[in-house]
């Protein structure tokens, strides 16, 4: 077999096993704390999300389930749940991780699971629960959790008991989670909170999740760390004591920006991935981790930067396969310095994009499903449909 073969045959392997999930709020009219500018297409209810999900997954085949947060796309709760089993048949995506919204109801102004409130203690509580369960009745394996919860001035928060608190809700979480299910502790330095962030790092992140209990893992969002940090480390030591549970993908330059992947920086997520190839490699275990976006795009159009996004994936995550591992071990063994990092560049500046177009033919998908897209007439048909409404709806927040 050739050299060439050879990559092209790890490249289709990799493609086959790649999934990754869409979230439905990446659909929808979102803003900065400026103001929203709206979009024609974009999707404002929970069928026009999941028709667009459908669109994305239909021209990339990769996109099988959308990701659903609980009070944007479920407000009533269990009375939601036989829509979006109807939605889901029609439009062939399924829920995916299903994600509490404990941030934004005024009862969580001082917090939710970590609120030296009571009663917002209770209700988030309830929240979490009710999530817990709708996850069961969507089939969804995952409750993603993220926590706004945090102060903003020194002083003004208990952190410890805070931290108590928040030990005592999440093991009241796992308790209800079924058998395979898994709740995705997130985490993120800052914002809305500017003094103290209650899980603002990964060590929190984990040290959470292991007093929690072994369906609880660590979700690593690629915006939410320092400039500068090496987010690569953080994945190889989450693999390691198997407490990487998934991603939320996306791209920054200075916070948690939400842009496309790969966008500034395509060789973190490359490494990122090349940390879950090695393991898989040196271990022979399979890294059981649920890759995700997690993007509002405020200007790009939202169906195109998503197609964008998912294409960036499947090309960093073939680059990454493609990584000589053993090479890579015998170097690092014997210090070889330029070697090693020379190997793993190889690797990052393959061109593989014609083996993904042999890939996406070989299951009957479109070779460019950007162009795809274009030619297709389904934003033309939604603009038409959505654009009256959108155009009346409040963008400022005054
Ligand atoms: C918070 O910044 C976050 O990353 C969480 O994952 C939320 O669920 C998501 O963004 C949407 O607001
Ligand atoms: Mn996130």
């Amino acid at each position: 077999m050739t050299e060439r073969a050879k990559t092209d045959e790890l490249i289709l392997g990799a493609l086959d096993s790649f999934r990754i999930e869409l979230p439905s709020w990446g659909f929808a009219n979102t803003g900065t704390r400026f103001g929203k500018f709206l979009q024609p297409a974009a999707a404002a209810t929970i069928d026009e999300k999941f028709s667009d999900a459908g669109e994305v997954h239909r021209l990339t085949g990769v996109c099988p389930t959308i990701a659903l947060h609980v009070l944007w796309d479920l407000p009533e709760g269990a009375a939601g749940v036989r829509n979006i089993r109807a939605l889901s048949e029609m439009f062939r995506v399924r829920p995916g991780s299903i994600n509490p919204n404990v941030f934004q109801d005024q009862i969580y102004k001082h917090g939710s699971v970590g609120s030296p409130d009571a009663a917002a203690r209770a209700a988030a509580l309830r929240h979490l629960l009710e999530s817990a369960d709708l996850a069961k009745q969507l089939d969804s394996r995952d409750v993603s959790l993220w926590f706004a919860d945090g102060s903003n001035y020194p002083g003004t928060a208990n952190i410890r008991q805070r931290r108590k608190w928040f030990e005592e809700s999440l093991a009241k979480l796992h308790e209800r989670l079924a058998p395979g299910q898994r709740m995705l502790l997130e985490y993120k330095p800052f914002e809305p909170a500017f003094y103290h962030t209650d899980i603002a790092d990964w060590g929190m992140a984990l040290s959470l999740a292991k007093k929690t209990g072994p369906q609880a893992k660590v979700l690593v969002d690629t915006g939410h760390h320092y400039q500068g940090q090496n987010i690569e480390q953080i994945v190889a030591w989450l693999l390691a004591d198997d407490m990487l549970g998934g991603f939320h993908f996306n791209d920054r330059r200075y916070a948690d920006d939400d842009l496309t992947l790969g966008s500034i920086d395509p060789y973190q997520i490359f490494r990122i991935f090349h940390e879950i190839f090695y393991f898989e490699w040196e271990t022979g275990k399979r890294a059981d981790v649920a890759y995700m976006i997690d993007q509002s795009h405020n200007l790009k159009g939202k169906i195109e930067a998503m197609i964008q996004t998912v294409t960036t994936a499947q090309e960093l995550y073939a680059k990454a396969a493609i990584v000589d591992h053993a090479k890579l071990a015998a170097c690092q063994a014997k210090c070889a310095l330029v070697d090693a990092e020379v190997c793993l560049k190889e690797a990052f500046s393959t061109d593989v994009r014609p083996a993904i177009r042999d890939w996406a033919r070989s299951h009957g998908l479109p070779e460019d499903p950007l162009d795809a897209f274009r030619k297709s007439g389904y934003l033309e048909r939604i603009t038409e449909l959505r654009s009256k409404r959108n155009a009346a709806a409040v963008s400022s927040y005054a």
